[in-house]
């Protein structure tokens, strides 16, 4: 006591070093939940962010991430995420819609051609569209959207060749208006089931199909569960960064911007970790059992247009959100 009267150190000078020596009592502290198993890239590069971040800002922020639905599932975490029991949520803009619709323009089906029309719009005017709305739902997004993928169809029965082959197909699909309306559009019995019932669901045969990118076919190992895989590229899907409004707005404005930079730049390099695995994916699951097709696309689009799927999104979205997707992928529907 003498010694630090003398030298003019005080109590609280002397516990700062400490703490951030040993990087314990972080002075936040944030659960961050997704529904990807840990070796899948989104969890990989959310694992360097949150320890980047704990480095950049000497400890005083300690985010914990929860992969695999550890917090419960995605209808239960986003619950979870306005109430502030969990603070931060990647989650498909297509759940989210659920809460926020506009959050579900990227999912129109067939809409983008290739990644290139897709990073375009969003981390462009698309992807600002719909963080402003989200912004309006209390919710704070990120930039940077992580990819999740194209997706494809895959089932323990058939091969999805043509639109007929969909017909009467129960299929699982995300808990989503979208998913619904859009194979109920192709005649389908659609199933929605959240990412971490659907391995089981798949195994039991409560539904003989789903559709997702090869990233989540081989990380929830579908192999073990389905034999055909139809390379529909029926729809693209991604993963915002959701944090509760009221943590966020509790951070410091340099501890958010370390966060916001580190994520963001973390959802980019998973985007190139996605596009890498994708040719050696498909010869890992076709060594693994899965028997691939390329169906022609544009009867599937027909079908939809057809049956009025386009129609109703744009009366869902209205004109200003459907100009704003139109301004990247052309005249849809
Ligand atoms: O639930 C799914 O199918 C998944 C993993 O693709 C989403 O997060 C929408």
């Amino acid at each position: 006591r003498t010694l630090i009267k003398a030298t003019g150190i005080t109590a609280a000078s002397v516990a700062a070093p400490l703490k951030l020596a040993y990087g314990q009592n972080a002075e936040f502290t944030f659960k961050y939940a997704n529904n990807q198993p840990p070796q899948h890239p989104m969890n990989v590069r959310a694992k360097e962010a949150v320890e980047a971040i704990k480095k950049e800002t000497n400890g005083r922020m300690d985010i914990q991430l929860f992969p695999s639905n550890q917090l419960g599932s995605d209808t239960d975490t986003l619950s979870q995420l306005r109430s502030g029991g969990v603070e931060m949520f990647n989650l498909s803009g297509l759940i989210l819609s659920t809460l926020v619709t506009p959050a579900a323009l990227n999912g129109l089906g067939f809409a983008f051609p290739n990644y290139d029309t897709v990073w375009k719009a969003m981390d462009g005017d698309v992807g600002a569209y719909i963080r402003a709305q989200i912004a309006k739902a209390n919710l704070h997004t990120l930039d940077r959207i992580w990819d999740n993928g194209f997706r494809q169809t895959t089932s323990s029965t058939k091969p999805i060749n043509s639109p007929a082959d969909l017909e009467g197909f129960k299929i699982r699909v995300p808990v989503s208006p979208m998913w619904t309306s859009m194979f109920k559009a192709f005649g389908s019995s659609p199933i929605s089931i959240n990412a971490s019932e659907m391995y089981t669901a798949l195994q039991t045969k409560v539904a003989d199909g789903q559709e997702n990118p090869f990233a989540v076919i081989s990380n929830f190992k579908l192999y073990e569960v389905q034999k055909y895989c139809s390379l529909t590229n029926h729809m693209w899907d991604g993963f915002w960064t959701l944090i509760n409004r009221r943590a966020w707005d509790r951070l410091p404005p340099d501890v958010r911007d370390i966060v916001t930079k580190h994520i963001n730049a973390a959802a980019v390099k998973e985007r190139v970790d996605v596009a890498a695995n994708e040719a050696t994916l498909q010869k890992d699951l076709t060594a693994k059992g899965i028997v691939f097709n390329s169906p022609n696309t544009a009867p599937f689009r027909d079908k939809l247009r057809s049956a009025g799927f386009y129609a109703e999104w744009k009366g869902k979205f209205g004109d200003e959100a459907w100009a704003v997707m139109e301004k990247y992928t052309g005249k849809l529907g």
